[in-house]
């Protein structure tokens, strides 16, 4: 049994929605972070060493942290669920892109925008952090929005993927909805896609606040 440590508006919408729609057996732990639990020492030392959310305990009581890496792990665990294309197939190489593309490249620009504390170097900072982090988000989404060129309904094609799935839990959070539509029109056609799945939308149920 997995347990996946989680929390409301969080990178760990994904993880929890590919456990779903994985229906691998999970529990859950809801981390507390307006108590500051997950910067405890015992979080720190137990789950996750920067003190994040989200985490995933494994069958064999390890812990992995990563929401991309925890999302790509749980496709693979469940080949049936055909969220993940096999190794062999062409479509791995783009399911992958978009996935560590998520990770490394839109998630940060959102930590920059919403935390323009954790970068702040002077007192006034803020603004200008945010007005960098939402000019460099609503770049990355523009290379997102190629892959839907050609009308696809889905990142890599046809169907629904894993990378989908993350890539839709980014999506959520722009802070400019109405701009964000007109703009990433086929990101916004996928994202709808995804929520409407019975089991990514439970996970988006629990995760609303
Ligand atoms: N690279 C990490 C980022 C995780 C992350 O930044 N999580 C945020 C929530 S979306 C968090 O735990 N923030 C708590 C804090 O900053 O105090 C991942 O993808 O799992």
């Amino acid at each position: 049994m997995h347990t996946l440590y989680w929390k409301p508006s969080s990178g760990s919408l994904a993880p929890m929605a590919l456990l779903e729609e994985t229906g691998l057996p999970y529990t859950t732990v809801k981390v507390d972070a307006d108590a500051g639990e997950h910067r405890s020492e015992a979080y720190k030392r137990d789950v996750h060493p920067l003190g994040l959310i989200p985490a995933l305990k494994l069958r064999d009581g390890r812990v992995m942290i990563e929401s991309a890496a925890i999302v790509a792990y749980l496709a693979d665990l469940a080949p049936e669920s055909r969220l993940a294309p096999a190794p062999n197939d062409a479509d791995r190489a783009f399911y992958l892109q978009w996935l560590v593309y998520g990770a490394a490249t839109l998630y940060p620009c959102y930590i920059r925008f919403y935390h323009p504390d954790y970068h702040r170097v002077r007192d006034g900072d803020d603004e200008a952090v945010q007005d960098l982090a939402l000019t460099a988000l609503n770049e990355a989404w523009k290379a997102v929005e190629t892959a839907f060129a050609d009308g696809r309904p889905f990142l890599t094609g046809e169907r629904c993927t894993a990378a989908d799935i993350y890539i839709a839990m980014l999506a959520l959070w722009h802070p400019d909805k109405k701009a964000f539509k007109p703009a990433c029109p086929g990101v916004d056609r996928m994202q709808a896609a995804v929520w409407q799945r019975p089991a990514a939308a439970k996970a988006l149920a629990l995760h609303a606040r």
